[in-house]
């Protein structure tokens, strides 16, 4: 007899194995569909905006002596996080509606190790706290409290990170807000950085103060493995940047991987993820999002929903921003 029971594990069966055929394409099958003589484009670093030129520089350092991914996209955005000049993230960045400085980050290795920290407060590079979160814990995400009790006992230092020109920034926002968080262009800085190492080995990493002047106690897509950053060795590395709701909403980092493990480049899956927020939401107004991506090969990509999107390159013989394809003007 059929029971509901029973219909139920039918049903979720049933939907594993469209999903296993449709999505979850092999290692084995990943490898036939590829061209294995394809030459390979390593090591290579991209990263989110303008900021990127300087966190590459730092990335190139350690990819170009032969180092790893993991030491390369820890070290680069280490740069941007230090950063006083930068509002976004980091030293420096914007607070919440309360005057609170909180910080997202995440990253990840070529073994599908990852670690994250959320609403982190007073620690300058949360990327470290990251990572020592993946190496010396058996968690993935550690938030507030927590997280900065743990940073404390790791050595990491308290450091103010409202500067006085993000101070200045607030209470100016105060005046004109009525304490409403806004979206806008100027919440786009988020440094996202891919690498890939001489071994042929994907790491990424993803850090931002988060949207300016959001609710306190908000967390953004950026240090949720999956929606802010997503890596797997076999395929490709992605990042996103810019409004986390909505990269969230669709899973975006790991969506653009799985599209180029079923034969998208890293361009045409970047483009199909922007198109899938965009179908999700019915009112586009001010909602940036972008992503990038890097394959196994060291071919990278970039789209986003709104013109003005661009990320930086770094290679052997290439050191330059890149402006990326978008949906919209
Ligand atoms: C967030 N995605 O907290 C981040 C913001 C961002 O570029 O990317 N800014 O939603």
């Amino acid at each position: 007899m059929k029971t509901r029971r029973n219909f139920i594990k039918l049903t979720a069966l049933g939907s594993a194995a469209v999903l296993a055929s449709s999505c979850l394409t092999s290692e084995k099958e990943y490898k036939e569909k590829i061209n294995t003589s394809k030459k390979v484009i390593k090591p290579i670093v991209i990263s989110t905006w303008n900021h990127g030129l300087a966190a590459n520089k730092a990335s190139w350092n350690i990819l170009s002596k032969g180092g790893s991914s993991l030491d390369a996209v820890e070290a680069g955005v280490k740069v941007t996080e230090s950063d006083p000049n930068n509002s976004s993230v980091g030293l420096g960045g914007l607070p919440d509606r309360d005057g609170f400085v909180t910080l997202d980050a995440c990253i990840m290795n070529h073994e599908n190790e990852c670690g994250a920290v959320a609403f982190l407060q007073d620690i300058e590079n949360p990327i470290s706290v990251a990572r020592k979160v993946m190496e010396e814990t058996q968690h993935v995400l550690l938030v507030g409290e927590g997280a900065k009790q743990f940073a404390i006992e790791k050595g990491f230092k308290e450091t103010n990170l409202l500067t006085e020109n993000s101070k200045k920034a607030w209470e100016k926002w105060k005046e004109r807000s009525k304490y409403q968080p806004i979206i806008n262009s100027e919440n786009h800085d988020t440094i996202g950085l891919l690498a890939l190492d001489e071994k042929g080995n994907l790491s990424g990493a993803c850090t931002t103060s988060g949207m300016a002047y959001k609710l306190h106690g908000r967390v953004g897509d950026s240090p949720i493995i999956g929606a802010g950053l997503f890596v797997d060795n076999e395929v490709g590395a992605a990042c996103a940047t810019g409004m986390g709701e909505a990269v969230i909403r669709i899973a975006g980092s790991a969506i653009v991987v799985e599209l180029m493990r079923n034969g998208m480049s890293p361009n045409e899956a970047c483009k199909e993820a922007v198109e899938r927020v965009v179908k999700k939401h019915k009112d586009l107004s001010n909602l940036q999002v972008g992503f990038i991506a890097l394959n196994k090969y060291g071919e990278k990509g970039g789209h986003s929903v709104y013109k003005g999107f661009n990320y930086a390159v770094h290679t052997k013989t290439q050191n330059e921003m890149i402006d990326a394809k978008f949906y919209k003007k």
